[in-house]
């Protein structure tokens, strides 16, 4: 199972059971050694309950990114309430939000990103979240709260946050990067994978030709367009949550990749290391919402409300890698060592660099059609 810091506790756990054995003299002895690392687990935060709720027959539809929750969170949850979670993933807000917009399906709580939620907000597909059944949002921190994508903190719940950046194995690429331009590299032919998703490849294209990210300006996105089909005979694939796999095989030098799938390549590869280069990226906030055609919605707060339980959004972060706005969560993992990671804990000079995509109304259609022509080219 997928545990991002794992390895860390694991290491400090089996320095501790060492000393113990030395103070305990008897560290000679064959009795007393060390546990095997594959026979230990670090505590978890959180616990499943002695006595499980019996189930309700209750459920809500929970509509989520790929990799993105612990599945010890979602059966401690049923454990506590009693209430099945139906869980689907998509890989991007695009095909998240086509889904929706369709109408076909419901479900309870789904996981936008601020441009989207600003998108959902406006065509009335989400629906205002009522705080007095959530009373664990006292546990995020204000600074990630009224952010521009939901001013007045009225449908969107601070899940994650992250930046967008290149992974690259230090062993083939042997300085460290500091501009996208080595995404033009011909010395990485056939060795780099992009994400295939619309806004985020795009937006990075735009950065490359020094234009503003959420450029909606024509001139500006047939730049990045011709980039990115200039940049075609360097790229390996497409991919999304594949890449994680396949940046720690080693299959390719270079990936453009969001920070928390980063941290959880670095914990399994020490080839491995992540960079926001100079010119800028993106900061990106995914946040719980319950769409507008929930049909449970006591449940999806139920939810919402056990996500933000301290213990819970620590076990989560442990398995999901991403940055957190859980005040409480990082004071009960201890700020310093939650801190301790540059990925997820960027210097402030970088974050000046980033940008939060926003909303682009009608101009996303262009987006789209240009993204589909540059998939197609060949
Ligand atoms: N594997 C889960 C990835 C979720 C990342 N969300 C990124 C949003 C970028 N706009």
């Amino acid at each position: 199972m997928k545990k991002v810091f794992r390895k860390k506790s694991l290491l400090a756990l089996l320095i501790l059971a060492a000393l113990l054995a030395l103070l305990a003299g008897g560290g000679g002895r064959e009795e007393a050694a060390v546990p095997q690392a594959e026979e230990e687990e670090a505590a978890p935060w959180a616990v499943m309950p002695e006595n499980p709720a019996p189930m309700t027959g209750e459920t809500i539809s929970v509509y989520n990114w790929g990799d993105y929750i612990d599945s010890d969170v979602i059966d401690i949850f049923e454990a506590e309430t009693g209430i099945r979670v139906i869980y689907e993933t998509f890989e991007t807000n695009e095909d998240m939000y086509a889904k929706i917009a369709l109408g076909g399906s419901s479900y309870d709580v789904i996981v936008p990103s601020d441009y989207m939620v600003e998108r959902m907000i406006q065509e009335k597909l989400l629906q205002p979240i009522n705080w007095n059944n959530v009373p664990n949002v006292k546990n995020i921190d204000p600074r990630f709260t009224h952010e521009s994508y939901d001013p007045d903190f009225a449908y969107a719940v601070p899940y994650t946050w992250g930046t967008m950046g290149i992974l690259y194995n230090t062993q083939t690429v042997l300085e460290r990067p500091t501009s996208w331009d080595i995404l033009l590299d011909e010395e990485y032919r056939m060795d780099m994978f992009m994400l295939n998703s619309p806004r985020d490849t795009l937006a990075i294209a735009l950065v490359m030709c020094g234009h503003d990210l959420n450029s909606v300006d024509p001139a500006d996105l047939a730049d990045a367009k011709a980039l990115l089909i200039e940049q075609k005979p360097l790229v390996l694939a497409y991919v999304v949550d594949e890449v994680k796999d396949k940046m720690i095989a080693g299959e390719a030098s270079l990936a453009l990749v969001w920070s928390g799938d980063a941290t959880y390549c670095m914990s399994e590869s020490d080839e491995l290391d992540y960079v926001v280069p100079e010119e800028g990226s993106n900061i990106f906030y995914d946040a719980l919402c319950i769409p507008a055609n929930a049909r449970n919605v006591s449940g999806a707060e139920k939810f919402i409300d056990f996500l933000c339980r301290a213990d819970i959004a620590a076990m989560n972060y442990e398995y999901v890698g991403y940055a957190i706005p859980n005040q409480a969560a990082i004071e009960l993992m201890g700020e310093q060592a939650y801190n301790a990671s540059p990925v997820n804990n960027p210097p402030q000079e970088t974050l000046d660099k980033c940008q939060v995509f926003k909303y682009l109304g009608d101009e996303t259609r262009l987006y789209d059609t240009i993204w589909t022509e540059i998939i197609s080219e060949f």
